[in-house]
């Protein structure tokens, strides 16, 4: 059983996606970003970093990272096919690509997002998203060129667990106007994870 400490439109979207595929049992308890819910006291005992999301696992054990819930949970229900097993080469190429998604795709969004984090200089933050902005777009246009060539997956012809990554991200376009439009690649892996009942269940209830 699990519990899942979500917000809206957050980053709890790629656990959650991954615990509606895997059919796991699971209840959500809402952790407001907007309204400050994370930085509540009993919160910040499960989750020091005062970040969303949190996820329990039968009631003890307490951990935060959704790339790191998200390879969790693909581990514990084999059966999904959430990523490859252990023994298959592809194995490094969903570590590959959930590591690069949240080292270097979903930092620099965060940079944008919080860019007052990233500066001294109270003068200095909307440099400081400008040059996350044009770091996404980057980064964006490397996956979509992989999309062209290997897609329409991250692992070509499979669905994986880093694919509910992309779609949450991608999600995200604030700090990435049009992505859907400049990245037709990225649009399509994004549609096909949406068509996926399990995510339709989870973009419902995101929405509200
Ligand atoms: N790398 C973390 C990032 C989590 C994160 O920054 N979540 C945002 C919501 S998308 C948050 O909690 N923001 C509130 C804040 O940083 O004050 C993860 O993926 O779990």
């Amino acid at each position: 059983m699990y519990t899942l400490y979500w917000s809206p439109g957050s980053a709890s979207m790629a656990p959650h996606g991954a615990l509606e595929e895997a059919g796991a049992r699971y209840e959500l308890r809402l952790t407001n970003t907007d309204a400050g819910a994370h930085r509540d006291p009993a919160y910040l005992k499960l989750n020091p970093n005062g970040r969303v999301p949190t996820l329990v696992v039968d009631g003890s054990f307490v951990m935060f990272e959704s790339a790191a819930m998200v390879m969790l949970i693909a581990d514990r229900h084999p059966e999904a096919r959430l990523a490859p097993g252990p023994d298959e080469m592809a194995r490094g190429h969903f570590y590959q690509w959930l590591t690069h998604l949240t080292n270097s795709v979903q930092p620099a969004m965060l940079r944008y997002y919080y860019p007052e984090r990233h500066t001294t200089d109270a003068g200095g933050t909307e440099a400081v998203a400008n040059k996350a902005m044009e770091e996404i777009a980057t980064l964006w246009g490397r996956i979509d060129q992989h999309l062209a060539a290997h897609g329409p997956y991250l692992l070509g012809d499979r669905f994986c667990a880093a694919d509910i990554f992309v779609f949450m991200l991608s999600g995200w376009q604030q700090c990435c106007p049009n992505t859907y439009e400049r990245f037709p690649h990225l649009k399509r892996l994004a549609d096909l994870a949406a068509a996926r009942p399990a995510m339709q269940r989870v973009i419902q209830k995101n929405a509200g």
